[in-house]
């Protein structure tokens, strides 16, 4: 069912081996320009008349009232929410864990520069509510923003036409968990226009929603093509593409656990990267049959079957775990899990992966839900340069320097000569002048 690459005896560059999946935002992005500017425009009336065209609905309030999301968490199956609050609960403990200090540096003596980490002030969280609609998906762009100290947290969502013009009753049931009581029933590229430039023209001046200073969360190509334009206006999290999987695998893994653990994110889309890396043919044999076995077997068998047989997934042939581990390390799979001897060995000498998931018990499915890790995270490779949604992606760390006269005038020489350098002369007098009856420093 996967395409088999064998790099043994002789490396090839992985990366073009497995081809990536691109989206073209790009065109896009010109399409929703119109949309954007308009909503900045005329605001409230824009976003509805957008709505009606895009999602059939305007709902009549497009904040979602607060009584809504208090109702949708008293509606929510018990089980549901007993798994929910398990999943925030574990998310919070590593999350508090992140949160930083504030540092001081005595560069010299009367000379320091503390860092400040200061929470962004309004995040907007889009949640979407088409065929991937994630109540996790919240929790984890949600717990990071209130455990970095984020003041206000704002949450946009379709209007779902079951749900009366309300966005998903489980997206409002998880709002409610976490506290959340600020949500608009409005999707796509309007809602992120919505959230970048503040809309305050509703008839009644009541429904205003204020800017906010960064928007997080996935969505289709008209959000992230909103997201793209948006950059700048507001900060924009990573654009997420479809989700992969790499397992780094030997003999010691159970095919079946293996086999499950690739289906399980060709679940996500058709477009979805699953890859075995192994130096055991008779594992990738096995697993070969595990999937004749389990595919046809799985509720959304379309999906994966394309996602599995797709050019972007595969089994690569290695000649042994040094070589594998150099796969995964070019491919920088937004998850890798490592299902080998001396598992946590190998995890901790690989250098790229949005997240690492180590040993026979720690499948990616885990990471999704309860791991109490994060499940936002860099796709396409990004891993080789980008972390996964944490505190610090809602933290900015501001530099308070402070040096005393002394401290001044002994460096004072220095900044002159390198202000000089730069043909910047205005900036050595402006420390040269402090020191005016002292001579030239
Ligand atoms: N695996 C997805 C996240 C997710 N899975 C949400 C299930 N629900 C991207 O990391
Ligand atoms: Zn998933």
């Amino acid at each position: 069912m996967l395409n088999r690459i064998d790099l043994r005896g002789g490396e090839r560059d992985p990366r073009r081996l497995l081809p990536r999946a691109q989206l073209d935002v790009s065109v896009a992005v010109e399409r929703i320009r119109p949309l954007v500017e308009a909503v900045r425009e005329h605001g409230h009336p824009a976003i509805r008349e957008a709505s009606e065209r895009f999602d059939g609905i305007s709902p009549e309030h497009l904040r979602v009232p607060v009584d809504a999301i208090k109702e949708a968490e008293g509606t929510l199956d018990p089980q549901v929410r007993a798994a929910l609050l398990e999943s925030i609960t574990r998310a919070r403990k590593v999350h508090a864990d992140q949160r930083r200090t504030d540092h001081t540096t005595q560069v010299v003596p009367g000379g320091t520069v503390t860092e400040r980490w200061v929470p962004v002030d309004r995040v907007g969280l889009y949640v979407p509510g088409g065929l991937a609609m994630y109540p996790s998906t919240v929790v984890m762009n949600v717990v990071p923003a209130q455990a970095a100290g984020v003041r206000s947290l704002v949450v946009v969502s379709p209007p779902q036409k079951e749900n009366g013009g309300l966005p998903d009753q489980r997206v409002l049931a998880a709002c409610a968990l976490l506290g959340v009581d600020e949500v608009y029933a409005v999707g796509g590229a309007q809602a992120v226009a919505m959230l970048a430039y503040g809309s305050t023209v509703d008839a009644e001046g009541v429904e205003r929603c204020d800017p906010v200073d960064m928007i997080t969360g996935p969505g289709n190509i008209w959000v992230t093509a909103a997201k793209r334009l948006l950059r700048g206006v507001v900060g924009i999290d990573a654009e997420a593409g479809p989700t992969e999987i790499a397992i780094l695998a030997d003999d010691t893994a159970d095919p079946a656990h293996v086999a499950a653990d690739l289906i399980s994110q060709a679940e996500h889309d058709p477009l979805a990267a699953s890859v075995l890396v192994t130096p055991s043919v008779t594992l990738a044999d096995a697993v070969e049959r595990e999937l004749a076995r389990q595919v046809p077997a799985t509720r959304h068998v379309e999906r994966v079957t394309t996602a599995l047989t797709g050019e972007q997934s595969g089994i690569v042939l290695v000649d042994d775990l040094e070589a594998g581990l150099r796969v995964v390390d070019a491919y920088a799979a937004e998850h890798l899990e490592i299902q080998t001897v001396d598992a946590r060995e190998w995890a901790l000498r690989v250098r790229n992966a949005g997240a690492i998931f180590v040993g026979a018990w720690s499948p990616v499915s885990l990471g999704d839900y309860c791991a109490g890790s994060n499940h936002v995270l860099p796709t396409g490779g990004c891993a080789r340069h980008s972390s996964g949604l944490s505190v610090q992606s809602f933290l900015r760390g501001v530099h308070l320097v402070e040096y005393s006269q002394d401290a001044l005038r002994d460096v004072a020489g220095h900044v002159v000569t390198l202000a000089n350098v730069e043909d910047l002369p205005a900036h050595g007098q402006a420390v040269s002048v402090r020191f005016a009856g002292e001579g030239t420093p």
